[in-house]
Parts: structure tokens; sequence; C-alpha cells
């Protein structure tokens, strides 16, 4: 059976939500990000990188939640959350590929200083995350302003990823207000059934 490692409060619950949507059966293994099983020998033979989260399918140990999302549509999705030509695959890349270069290092480090801090939250720090986010949030506003998903009219695992990546800043108080398409496409995304599930243990 498939196994994914990571819990719900990781980029695995992607991994498991792409699942649950491809109706496939899978263990789960709830580990905690920098937690000590993570830093194990046994776990770190399947993900040298000790994060999370990792995907064990037969043979194959795959880690990098892109990767495994891409491997998991192209695998098992028969149509389902892919896309049907070409140049919308380009345009899945893109999008993914954006999203992850330019979007996740400033929202994942605003979550960190504002939830995780160690004493109060360092103000400059989230300032210059806020400057990131909103020097490359509005190309993804205007590409969202008259469409459901990021490409191909359908549900993608570009979804799947980008909505969970740009949900960390909201979590952390920043206003999604100048950015209403973002903000009705994550809460689209989030409210999936698939996502309800993994969020109740599947
Ligand atoms: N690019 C990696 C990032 C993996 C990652 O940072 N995972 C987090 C949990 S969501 C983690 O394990 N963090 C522990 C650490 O930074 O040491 C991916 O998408 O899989």
């Amino acid at each position: 059976m498939i196994k994914v490692y990571g819990g719900v409060y990781s980029r695995a619950s992607m991994v498991m939500c792409a699942l649950e949507t491809l109706g496939l059966a899978y263990e789960n293994v709830p580990l905690m990000p920098r937690s000590e099983p993570t830093q194990s020998a046994e776990y770190l033979a399947l993900n040298p990188t000790g994060k999370l989260p990792t995907l064990v399918d037969g043979d194959l140990v795959l880690w990098e939640s892109q990767a495994i999302l891409f491997y998991l549509a192209r695998k098992y999705g028969a149509g389902l959350l892919w896309v049907d030509t070409l140049e919308q695959e380009a345009d899945l890349y893109r999008w993914s590929l954006y999203i992850s270069n330019q979007i996740e290092v400033p929202a994942l480090d605003m979550l960190l200083a504002v939830k995780y801090a160690d004493g109060e939250p360092d103000r400059q720090n989230i300032d210059a995350q806020r400057q990131l986010l909103d020097r490359f949030l509005p190309v993804l506003e205007s590409h969202l302003q008259d469409k459901e998903y990021l490409v191909g009219n359908k549900l993608t695992v570009a979804d799947l990823h980008g909505a969970m990546v740009i949900s960390w800043p909201k979590v952390a108080g920043f206003d999604y207000s100048d950015y209403p398409a973002i903000d009705r496409w994550v809460s689209r995304i989030q409210a999936l059934p698939a996502q309800e599930k993994v969020r109740q243990g599947g």
C-alpha cells in the first residue's frame, strides 16, 4: 500500500488530498516537521533531507512534494488532477514553479515569523516578506480574475500545492483584501471534500 510520511500540518496534506481525490488507499505516518523521528537513520534512508513529505509506492521512494503530486496525477489520475494537452502541461509547470520559486519562501517565512516567533515577532522581517508577496501576488491575482482553477479550467495538482502555500500568509494575518480572486481560489480549494477528509484523518 502507498505510504505517506508527514502529518496533516505539513506539506504531506497536499499529497494526501491528491490521494483522497484519486480514491487511492494509503497509510499515513503522521510525523511532525523537525521531530526526532524525521532525523532517524531509518527515515533519512528514505529522505536524506530529513524533511516531509515522503511517498513510498512499491519500490519507488520519492520526496519533494510537487514531484510526488506530479507522479500521483500522472500514474493514477486517468485525467484527474492533470491537464489534457502539452500546452496546458507547460502552463501547469509555469504556475507551480512560479508559486514555488517566487511565493513559497516569503509565504513560509511570514508564517514562521508570526506563528513560531521565539518572543516578539520580527516586524522588519515580516515587512520584507510582505513586500515580496506584494511584488509577486498581483500577477497571480490577475491570472485568477476569471478562473476557478490555475490551469486548464479544472482542478489539478497545481491548485492543491498553490492554495496551500498561499494560505500560509493568511494564517499569519496577511490581508488578502487586495487579492480577492486569490482569496476566493484558496477558499475554494480548501473547501474540497478531499481536504476535509484529510483534516479528519482520512
Ligand atoms: N521543498 C520541499 C520542502 C519540504 C519541507 O520543508 N517540509 C517541511 C514540512 S512541510 C519540513 O519537513 N520542515 C522541516 C525542516 O525544515 O527541517 C517539499 O516541497 O517537499
